[in-house]
């Protein structure tokens, strides 16, 4: 999917700002057809935000269920004539949408673009203010990735009961509309996706889907010059049953010695598709990845990942889109010495990506599958856990996530999954079908699945190229003893290895660390343990040579649902939620500066 662009054909409207939002206490507002006039109640909503943050009340900020957001809009009379869409860059969990009390798109998963061309229903219309509603619901059960379900406890212990969202995994189920509300407009005939694929050599292939007619594509350098272009374009067959609207351009061009899209040295070239009335820019890079059984190749040089798994999470905003905030983190990254990171556990906002492409990071691109628990049991992949439409919409998610990133230099590698019980029988042919979707969708890109499955137990490794490890010896498991890491480490990095002959990346390693927290010895929690702890891995990995990298968990603080063992949030951050070092970041700083 194409990301909204303006040029002299092409306009944008943000519908960024305040919206007025409705939490639908009884969860009846569907039902009560609520979009069919304006909100009664409503209160003023920040958009993108996550909406739990904002709020003061407890009931408010962990209602389950449907919340409610609405805006105006005005359609101005110079896009007469032009075709209308309608695009959110994510909306958490499940989003309907409509436009003047009319559907005109329902979205399932929090973390992918969706958009709905409202050309006609504009065109039909004698109002001058549209008035546009949203119903989002933040509720997860089994057939959701991240995968939840919603607990009642009303047993003669909880006579007035209580109902909450229960999550598998360690991050706060933020919700709202959470990356900008866009209104473009495009001609009636238009270029509706493009796929670009290079070699080093200079060779770029494009695949443009159209309703347009396709009359001319460039290359541009950074400079500006027109390095290559074609004017002779022949359609091919769509194979691709959603875009069978459109028709298929394939096209070749070759331009001499490109520059090499590298990690820490960004290059990107833009591929102008001009169509007989639509015109598109898309970025692009030249790179290519190679994995042998040890080691990862950018551009035919050996790769070494160091960086984080990291969160879209922030104070107030929660997982809302936060610029000034990207860019800090993109600076910080880099101070660190940092050259990747995986964005765990879900696909990160569009804009994101955008400044990774730019600052040449390099990024394993992860779908929001965590928290598969399998459980054995009598259904198709397990109990009534994991099931069939898990299945469909995990490839669906897999799709979208590929849809919005295939042309991102920075994009190296895919994950599939993050901490999946793959020891259990139904994740056998549940990850066979994964990965071939994957595959089917990308085969340019390596494919990684990210365990705390042990290597005795895996069943599914087989068929991905890299193996990512999340370890937490001496902090989940013996406890302070960080002794023990660098034993456990290698004997288990070498268990991997040897069965499966693929190179590893330690995907999350680190401890809790309470910032500004001293003590020496070192006890858990404090600064001087954090960076104890992380120098025994460092120790291990230095002395492997199939390990291909390694991401701390976590660049920052986060946020998490309350429990025992988090005392407001995961505090394993290098980083404190609002961006500053903990003495760990030297450490690091020092390591990752000089390897
Ligand atoms: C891993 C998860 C990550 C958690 C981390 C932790 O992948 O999401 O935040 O553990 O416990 O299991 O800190």
């Amino acid at each position: 999917m194409l990301y909204p662009i303006e040029n002299k054909i092409r306009e944008v409207k943000n519908l960024n700002g305040i919206w007025n939002f409705k939490i639908d206490t009884d969860n009846v507002g569907i039902e009560e057809k609520w979009y069919e006039k304006p909100l009664s109640d409503a209160v003023p909503m920040a958009v993108p935000a996550s909406y739990n943050d904002l709020f003061t009340d407890q009931e408010s900020k962990e209602h389950v269920g449907n919340v409610w957001y609405e805006r105006d809009f005005i359609i101005p009379d110079s896009w007469s004539g032009k075709r209308i869409v309608l695009r959110f860059g994510s909306a958490t969990h499940h989003a309907v949408v409509y436009v003047d009390g009319v559907e005109v798109v329902h979205h399932k998963g929090g973390f992918t673009p969706f958009e709905a061309e409202i050309t006609e229903l504009i065109e039909n219309s004698s109002v001058e203010e549209h008035r546009l509603t949203v119903a989002l619901s933040n509720v997860l059960d089994w057939t959701c990735i991240p995968c939840g379900e919603v607990i009642t406890e009303d047993d003669e212990k909880h006579p007035d009961g209580y109902h909450y969202q229960e999550t598998y995994f360690d991050f706060y189920n933020y919700s709202g509309i959470h990356r900008p509300v866009k209104l473009y407009t495009t001609p009636k005939k238009y270029i509706d996706d493009i796929v670009i694929r290079t070699t080093n050599d200079g060779k770029v292939e494009a695949f443009v889907f159209s309703t347009d007619i396709i009359k001319k594509i460039s290359v541009i350098d950074e400079d500006g010059n027109v390095v290559a272009s074609i004017d002779e374009i022949e359609k091919a067959t769509v194979d691709s049953d959603h875009k069978k609207d459109d028709d298929m351009y394939v096209t070749e061009l070759k331009i001499d010695n490109p520059t090499l899209w590298n990690p820490g040295v960004a290059y990107l070239y833009k591929l102008k598709v001009e169509g007989e009335e639509d015109v598109y820019t898309e970025e692009f890079g030249f790179r290519e990845i190679e994995v042998t059984d040890k080691e990862f190749l950018i551009n035919g040089k050996s790769f070494y990942f160091k960086g984080f798994g990291r969160h879209e999470d922030s104070d107030i905003h929660g997982k809302g889109l936060d610029e000034a905030l990207n860019v800090r983190d993109f600076n910080m990254l880099k101070w660190i010495g940092a050259n990747s990171f995986r964005t765990s556990h879900y696909p990160y906002s569009e804009e994101h990506m955008k400044l990774a492409d730019r600052e040449g990071f390099v990024v394993i691109d992860e779908v929001p599958a965590v928290g598969m628990c399998f459980w054995d049991g009598n259904s198709v992949y397990g109990g009534d856990r994991v099931n069939e439409d898990t299945l469909k919409h995990h490839l669906d998610m897999l799709k979208e996530m590929y849809e919005r990133d295939k042309n991102h230099p920075s994009v190296v590698m895919w994950s599939i999954a993050n901490e999946a019980a793959t020891h259990e029988e139904g994740a056998v042919s549940y990850f066979e079908k994964v990965v071939k979707t994957m595959r089917s969708l990308d085969d340019t890109r390596p494919i990684t699945i990210v365990h705390t499955t042990g290597p005795e137990g895996d069943k599914v490794s087989q068929w991905v190229d890299v193996i990512c490890v999340n370890r937490y010896y001496a902090w989940y498991t013996d406890h302070s003893h960080i002794e023990v890491i660098g034993q456990q480490l290698e004997l288990e990095m070498n268990k991997w290895y040897d069965k499966y002959h693929k190179p590893i990346i330690m995907s999350e390693y680190g401890a809790d660390t309470i910032a500004g927290y001293h003590k020496l010895p070192a006890v858990a929690f404090t600064e001087e343990f954090q960076c104890e702890y992380l120098d025994e891995f460092h120790k291990t990995f230095d002395k492997l040579d199939f390990m291909i990298g390694e991401h701390v968990w976590a660049y920052c603080d986060f946020q998490t649902k309350q429990g025992l063992n988090r005392v407001d949030g995961n505090k394993k951050g290098v980083f404190t939620r609002n961006r500053q070092p903990k003495a760990a970041a030297h450490i690091l700083r020092k390591r990752w500066r000089n390897k």
